[in-house]
């Protein structure tokens, strides 16, 4: 894969949204220059899944901008997807890979660096890595020191998504760190402004000279 489409990786999240019209926010945040876009949702069926991600993917395309699902590889394939991200408790990378074979991306949540190097080994286009901060989102998480974000990105040779309370004002501290992109939830979208929150974190990232514009 490409990994420059990783520079600013938005994850959806239904709460976060609220009442505002889900699929319009999702497309001001591709129009304020999210680069790839993931549809998180913990509590819908495969079906339901599919039906939104088929929507989403319409909205996408007009942005040509890369849509991945999380977890759920057949609400991926069946909503023609172009990728599926798996956590560390999800199904193994390479039996994703069997099923979905070379063209789909394939995603994988890397929590320590054996994590990181076992995804690679089985197939992984990218790893997502975190959590750098806590997170309003997602709570529970194992929090990431900077240092072994650093250790991951120069152990695998795969592209690195930093995750986890990213914001506009702590984001300086993935400078150096040899990641390929910044991926957040509610920087983007618990913003009243979802476009101007994209553009701003996307301007702020691009200051940052992260390993993708080398
Ligand atoms: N994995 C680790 S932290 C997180 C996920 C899905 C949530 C990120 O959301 P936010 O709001 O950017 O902290
Ligand atoms: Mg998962």
């Amino acid at each position: 894969m490409d990994r420059n489409c990783l520079f600013l990786y938005a994850i959806t999240d239904s709460g976060c949204i609220g009442q505002r019209d889900f699929y319009e926010e999702v497309e001001k945040a591709l129009q304020g220059g999210v680069t790839i876009l993931q549809f998180r949702e913990k509590n819908l069926s495969t079906e339901q899944l599919t039906e939104k991600a088929r929507k989403l993917k319409d909205i996408c395309r007009k942005y040509n901008v890369p849509l991945i699902i999380n977890d759920n590889v057949q609400a991926a394939i069946d909503s023609g997807a172009d990728g599926v991200h798996v956590g560390a408790d999800d199904m193994d990378v390479s039996a994703v890979r069997t099923i979905t074979g070379s063209d789909f991306i394939i995603g994988a949540t890397a929590k320590t660096p054996e994590q990181a190097k076992n995804a690679q080994i089985q197939g992984a286009d990218y790893l997502g890595c975190g959590a750098l901060f806590t997170s309003p989102t997602k709570h529970n998480t194992r929090p990431m020191s900077i240092e072994t974000l650093k250790e991951i990105t120069s152990l695998v040779q795969i592209p690195v998504v930093a995750i986890g309370g990213l914001t506009y004002d702590n984001i300086d501290i993935v400078r150096g760190s040899g990641i390929a992109g910044a991926a957040v939830i509610s920087a983007v979208f618990a913003a009243q402004d979802v476009k101007s929150a994209a553009e701003k974190l996307r301007a702020k990232l691009d200051t940052l000279a992260i390993s993708t514009r080398q």
